[in-house]
């Protein structure tokens, strides 16, 4: 494999780890503890791991008692996360100090490798192959969901075959509610097997009181930062496109306001915001071009705006319309198919209520025709696949020759859209992602060396010094609430969407209507893995403001 300089440097980077991991270790149990909602029904599900105790881990100058080795399999759920190799790193490196003799296991791409028997041994040659690098390309990731019985009995075969102690599953709210499902079963059964999860995802929304934040939150909001920062200095030099850019998030929109602070631009719509004031498209469209002709006004015929990925899932009114598209697609589609091209959306336009066709009406001919094509294997359109940044553009380009009719607007409108999601998702770690992935890592073999099972890897405390950070684990169970599923109540981790109470969103407010006018771009430049630690160890914007309450340093 040809490498490049900075991976050759970045190989031999020794992730910081917390003071109390180093040396032999000593864990600590809490009070017992409780689900954030639903006790009875969360407690009835998981008898065997509800109300386990938080514990943490601490050095010791004493012998630990644990010298036996012990053989431990991982696997990567859903999408990438910059960090992942080093928490494989972090596991490795932890069972190889309590015995030379333990092993860790991949399972190849997602936990399909895990039912389908598809894994492979990670030594250390392989291993060292993928410290500090991004991806999940050490044994690939996938999406499949381990839900059933027959799935977890399949994997327990070849978890006994190879005499796997302990199962890591890294992955985001979803994986990790399964890793409880598939713990508390386990425990049923006395197999024999703990599951230990991972609190892994770029979205930012797996996060708690206990949980600070997902790894490859941190790289992924760099790596876009970098990107938009490089797009203002443009637009500011050019001084004649509007830049729409949406960035990945599939619901909350943790990404977009951390890109916010990190680089001000004149517009970022917030979803979770957009929900609570019941906007509808029509509003944000009005909100964007209001900015627009403001700084027009002061001769400023450029910008930038950023969309969250989930944002048409958060209004009010194009929830409705895609409730109602898909139930009249279900019932309908032959008919729809019998329908000429060129007559589908005045189809539609006549078979909606009378609300939702005036929406469907007023959307661009592109938008429209994705919302009655690509569907998914439920028969659910496909939000993800909408290009919102286009979809807005279009719609602000309209309303503004709308203006300009009626002599409120005079310039010229140009725009450039955008969508960065891949482009951070593989990154190799910031120092943050580098150094917390590792320790998590290295957490999670001392929980599954501790016996725990249905427990989440945790490190807190991340905007110390790393060797301040504490690290322990939590319960899952503790995350939980009952939520209603494909139309059946079910057990999930509570997915954590942006507070319009919390310090990040408030900083945000406060400044947004100086950004929105005032030319006050932020360049952040590239991640910068050598040098001042001020440059190189910075934890997010979001994490200084909901740790701190201020950001350190711009
Ligand atoms: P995870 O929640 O699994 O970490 O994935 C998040 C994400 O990166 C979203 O931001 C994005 O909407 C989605 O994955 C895209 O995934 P895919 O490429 O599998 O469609």
């Amino acid at each position: 494999m040809t490498k490049s300089a900075l991976q050759i440097a970045r190989a031999s980077y020794e992730p910081k780890m917390p003071a109390g991991l180093k040396g032999n270790v000593i864990m600590k149990e809490g009070a017992a503890t409780v689900s954030v909602a639903d006790r009875e029904e969360i407690s009835a599900l998981f008898p065997l791991t509800y109300g386990m105790p938080i514990v943490t881990f601490s050095r010791t100058s004493g012998d630990t008692g644990n010298d036996q080795p012990l053989n431990v399999g991982v696997i990567l759920s859903g999408g990438q996360a910059p960090g992942g190799h080093n928490v494989i790193a972090g596991i490795f490196d932890g069972l190889k100090r309590l015995h030379a003799d333990s092993k860790l296991y991949g399972f190849i791409l997602g936990p399909a490798g895990l039912i389908n028997h598809e894994y492979k041994e990670l030594t250390g040659d392989i291993i060292d192959e993928y410290r500090n690098t991004g991806g999940f390309d050490i044994i690939g990731s996938g999406r499949t969901k381990l839900e059933t019985t027959e799935q977890f009995d399949k994997g327990l075969e070849i978890l006994k075959e190879l005499n796997i102690k302990a199962l890591v599953i890294i992955g985001g709210d979803d994986s990790n509610t399964n890793a409880c499902v598939l713990a508390e079963y386990y425990a049923s059964i006395n197999a024999g097997v703990q599951v230990i999860g991972c609190p892994k995802t770029i979205d930012g929304d797996l996060k708690n009181e206990q949980i600070e934040t997902s790894f490859g939150f941190d790289t992924a909001c760099k790596v876009y930062s970098e990107l938009i920062g490089n797009i203002q200095r443009d637009c500011n030099s050019a001084r004649k496109y509007w830049h729409f850019i949406k960035v990945m998030g599939r619901s909350a929109s943790h990404i977009a306001l951390e890109c916010a602070l990190q680089t001000h631009p004149n517009v970022c719509i917030v979803s979770e915001e957009v929900a609570a004031k019941e906007l509808s498209l029509d509003d944000i469209i009005d909100q964007i071009a209001t900015v627009i002709v403001k700084r027009a006004d002061k001769g400023l015929n450029f910008g930038t705006v950023i969309i969250p990925e989930g944002l048409i899932e958060f209004i009010p009114a194009m929830k409705k319309l895609i409730s109602e598209l898909n139930d009249f697609l279900v019932n309908n589609q032959e008919e729809f198919d019998l329908v000429r091209r060129s007559g589908k959306r005045e189809y539609i336009i006549s078979k909606l209520s009378h609300e939702n066709s005036a929406i469907y009406a007023s959307l661009p001919e592109t938008v429209a025709r994705q919302l009655t094509l690509d569907r998914d294997p439920h028969g659910n359109v496909q939000v993800s696949l909408i290009e919102t940044e286009k979809l807005l553009a279009e719609m602000v380009d309209k309303r503004l020759k709308t203006w300009a009719k009626e002599g409120k607007y005079k310039d010229k409108f140009a725009t450039i859209t955008h969508f960065f999601g891949y482009e951070g998702r593989c990154a190799a770690p910031s120092n943050y992602d580098a150094d917390y992935c590792y320790s998590l890592g290295y957490t999670a073999s001392m929980l599954t060396v501790a016996g725990k099972t249905g427990y989440m890897a945790s490190v807190r405390n991340t905007t110390a010094p790393a060797a301040d950070w504490v690290a322990g684990g939590v319960p899952i169970t503790m995350m939980m609430n009952m939520e209603r599923r494909h139309g059946e109540m079910k057990p999930v981790i509570q997915k954590a969407l942006v507070e319009l109470e919390g310090a990040p969103f408030k900083y945000f407010e406060s400044q947004r209507d100086k950004w929105a006018v005032d030319t006050d771009y932020v360049y952040p430049g590239p991640i910068q893995y050598f040098g001042p630690t001020e440059v190189c160890d910075q934890p997010s914007k979001t994490m200084q403001l909901e740790q701190t309450g201020k950001i350190e340093i711009q």
